[in-house]
């Protein structure tokens, strides 16, 4: 294998998918999430010269990794060092395991066997540290089965239920199945009583997919157990709060979607039901996100917003945004709303055209931006789920539009750094790559404009952490 580069295929890889399963049901009322639409889902002709100069970023700030953190978690490309993400002592080679699907579809080969023979060699998850069970989940299980289903080779599923199962615990010992937060790898030990909600969903795709490797229900039983508990104890508005405790008691009573730390526990209702087909999770997801947009949207000046309530009255408390949000426009519309999806993107394009970056947050009836960038990848993550579903050019340009902000702003001599303030010019750069920059960032940009062919934008479903978990070919 070689870094050698196949011309992207000229063929438009074009299906029209049917999205009516999640329609219907949440259509009344016209901020429902779930219309009976059809879209047709695709890449488009590949735009080579922009798909190129992804990669070309791509590769520079991996040959940083190489340089300074080669078996580490995460580089600090202006200093020259690096760090580990889990636990300090106890590097796992994280950004190895993030790129592996990312070297896939943009056929850095040489560079994918290199990751693969480290991992094959080095990795063991042997170790007597409290690992973050989200975090665990979405990088480590969800990036070696990613790998696997790109690569094929066997042993990075082997490390997948390798970790899952030391995992599990986390799920296994709770009395209701919402999960404690950390798990000692070594021992089993369990700690950390009270996961927001993200942490409490966000492992339905990486236990789905692997309980389909390995024939063994009890990763997807465990995951549906977790949400099932959950959402039992919703308001009479099927509105949720922020967090909850193993014993199942809210420990606060906001509802902050589609912000953090509740985010992505919506995301993997919709992926757990088109990946998975449980019909459950289709049902969860039209019923809350469908609370969601009835009761907490918040237009100010033609753009739309998401306010935060009292998950129990629907009482407003507060009209903040996190960046992190960005990524709901694009699930808005794979969940049949694509018209509510582009509004909602638009109001973070507006965002881009005042700061050039994202900031950190957004106090959206002002506009007001504060905090810094922490290169995230939730707005081209939108883009390029708006831009498969319509292919219209307007989302080529806005991810074409924040890849340029980056390479502006956050690009330093050995990669790419996040920057401290975002509201400021010049922006002050920082000295470190966040190891899910190689997994999302890029991937999203690069499939944006590439029209890959190792990649079938037909089918493929990518987790919260930007694996691709179904349509690696
Ligand atoms: C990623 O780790 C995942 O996208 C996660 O769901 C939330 N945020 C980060 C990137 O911003």
């Amino acid at each position: 294998m070689g870094t050698h580069r196949r011309a992207a295929r000229p063929t438009r890889r074009t299906v029209l998918l049917t999205l009516a399963a999640a329609g219907g049901l949440a259509a009344a009322g016209g901020t429902g999430i779930a219309q009976a639409a059809t879209h047709a889902a695709g890449s488009g002709p590949a735009d080579q010269p922009k798909a190129d100069a992804v990669r070309n970023e791509f590769l520079r700030a991996w040959n940083g990794y190489k340089r300074f953190a080669f078996g580490r978690d995460e580089v600090h490309p202006v200093s020259g060092t690096a760090s580990e993400f889990f636990a300090t002592g106890h590097p796992v080679g994280l950004t190895m395991i993030e790129a592996l699907d990312t070297l896939y579809v943009m056929e850095l080969d040489s560079e994918l066997s290199l990751a693969t023979n480290w991992i094959q060699k080095n990795l063991s998850f042997d170790i007597n540290a409290n690992f973050h069970v989200f975090e665990a989940i979405i990088r480590l299980v969800g990036g070696l089965l990613s790998g696997f289903l790109c690569t094929k080779q066997p042993f990075l599923l082997t490390k997948a239920r390798d970790i899952a199962d030391r995992l599990l615990p986390a799920f296994t010992k709770s009395p209701t199945g919402i999960p404690f937060t950390q798990v000692n790898l070594r021992t089993g030990a369990v700690s950390g009583r009270t996961p927001p909600l993200a942490e409490v969903g966000t492992n339905i795709l990486e236990f789905g997919v692997l309980s389909n490797l390995t024939g063994d229900r009890k990763y997807f039983n465990a995951a549906k157990k977790a949400y099932q508990a959950t959402i039992d104890r919703r308001s009479s508005l099927n509105l949720l709060g922020t967090t909850i405790d193993v014993n199942g008691n809210w420990r606060d009573g906001t509802d902050t979607a589609p912000n953090p730390p509740v985010d992505s526990f919506y995301e993997y209702l919709w992926g757990g039901f088109a990946l998975l087909g449980d019909q459950d999770l289709r049902n969860w997801y039209n019923m809350l996100v469908g609370a969601i947009n009835n009761r907490m949207i918040d237009r100010v000046n033609g753009q739309v917003w998401y306010k935060q309530v009292d998950f129990r009255s629907g009482a407003t408390v507060g009209t903040e945004q996190s960046e992190l949000a960005a990524f709901w426009a694009g699930l808005l519309g794979k969940a049949g709303n694509v018209s509510l999806g582009r509004s909602y993107f638009n109001s973070w394009t507006a965002v881009i055209q005042k700061y050039g970056l994202i900031p950190d947050n957004v106090h959206y009836p002002t506009l007001t931006g504060s905090g810094g960038n922490a290169l995230r990848p939730e707005y081209a993550n939108s883009a390029f789920d708006l831009y498969v579903l319509t292919q219209s050019q307007t989302f080529r340009n806005a991810a074409w539009n924040y890849f340029r902000a980056m390479r502006a702003n956050q690009r330093v001599t050995n990669g790419y750094t996040v920057v401290n303030d975002a509201t400021t010019s010049p922006m002050p750069k920082g000295d470190y790559t966040p190891a899910y920059w190689f997994a999302e960032n890029m991937k999203y940009l690069y499939l944006t404009f590439a029209n890959a062919p190792r990649y079938d934008y037909s089918t493929g479903l990518l987790s919260t952490e930007g694996k691709i978990l179904r349509g690696a070919r």
